[in-house]
């Protein structure tokens, strides 16, 4: 993680957490909780009290099938959220795909847009991000949700994927986007069945090697829900799946992840703060700040 942050305002050191605030009816595992503004507001707030180091404020449900909602829809659910929360002092990234949107939100205070689509879906998207000078979080993306099951054919997913990404970057930078601002994102679920996830997370490396801060984006995801399916085969419904998500957040850290995007936020605060003195330790280097026990702290 020797890179320039790409976010303004965020901590240095360990590896982030990404808070998730998805203002939908029907994302797959907390739609509808907070589709009013106000309840949506709280939410974010209280993901940063536990240790949130950014929220992230989405309108559109990606959940496989999902279709698209209105973009004055989109911008009526996100644009109150995220001026709210930018106002009480959290750092704020948009979820969208839509540049018009992109563009709203950045006035409205969010230092960093979120596109699952890694610019693909809206031509216009890396010219906003040029202007705005914000950090963008290009998603490994094939296609919209209503049709990326179809997508999901590879020949080596992790060399597909790192090819395909590294194809995003250069239009970015191509189009004006700062390279320091570029963070990568393996895109766990989207157009990639649950066995093509476990390569990219083993060989995180090998997105992490292309000079680019990483997010990693695991939490409660139906591979996880395999994973601990039980004895009948049942996948673990979403809500079971966030000791898990605590497990990757973990690993990840563990493998230089710059940031995990999660809906349970207080785990995967502790794994980071974990995952960072276990490297200081194995490097010799110092702990950092609150890391460091304070002379009088016991031994226990
Ligand atoms: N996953 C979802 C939505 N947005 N953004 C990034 N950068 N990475 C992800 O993996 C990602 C994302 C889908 O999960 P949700 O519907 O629970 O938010």
């Amino acid at each position: 993680m020797s890179h320039p942050s790409p976010v303004d305002g965020v901590p240095s050191g360990r590896t982030l957490v990404m808070g998730v605030v998805n203002v939908t009816p029907d994302s797959f595992s907390d739609g509808g909780s907070w589709l009013e503004p106000d309840a949506a507001v709280e939410h974010g707030l209280r993901l940063a009290d536990q240790g949130a180091d950014l929220v992230d404020v989405g309108g559109e449900s990606t959940r496989p099938g999902a279709g698209r909602v209105t973009p004055e829809e989109e911008r009526r659910r996100v644009l109150p959220v995220v001026r709210a929360l930018a106002e009480a002092g959290v750092v704020v990234s948009v979820d969208t795909t839509r540049a018009a949107v992109a563009a709203e939100a950045v006035s409205a205070g969010a230092r960093v847009v979120n596109d699952v689509s890694g610019g693909l879906a809206d031509p216009a998207m890396a010219g906003v991000v040029a202007d705005a000078d914000v950090g963008f979080v290009a998603m490994h993306w094939r296609g919209p949700s209503d049709v990326m099951d179809g997508l999901a054919r590879y020949t080596d997913v992790v060399a597909d994927v790192r090819r395909e990404l590294t194809a995003r970057v250069g239009a970015l930078t191509d189009a004006g986007v700062d390279p320091h601002r570029v963070v990568l994102d393996p895109g766990l679920g989207f157009a990639k069945p649950g066995s093509d996830n476990w390569p990219l997370l083993a060989h995180l490396d090998a997105l992490t090697g292309l000079g680019h801060p990483v997010l990693v984006g695991a939490s409660r995801k139906r591979f996880l829900g395999h994973l601990l399916a039980g004895p009948d085969g049942t996948p673990a419904p979403p809500e079971a799946r966030d000791a898990a998500t605590a497990a990757v957040t973990a690993l990840a850290a563990a493998a230089g992840a710059w940031c995990v995007r999660v809906h349970e936020v207080r785990a995967s605060a502790d794994a980071v703060r974990v995952a960072a003195a276990w490297t200081a330790a194995s490097t010799g280097a110092p702990l950092g700040g609150h890391e460091q026990g304070g002379p009088g702290e016991r031994p226990s």
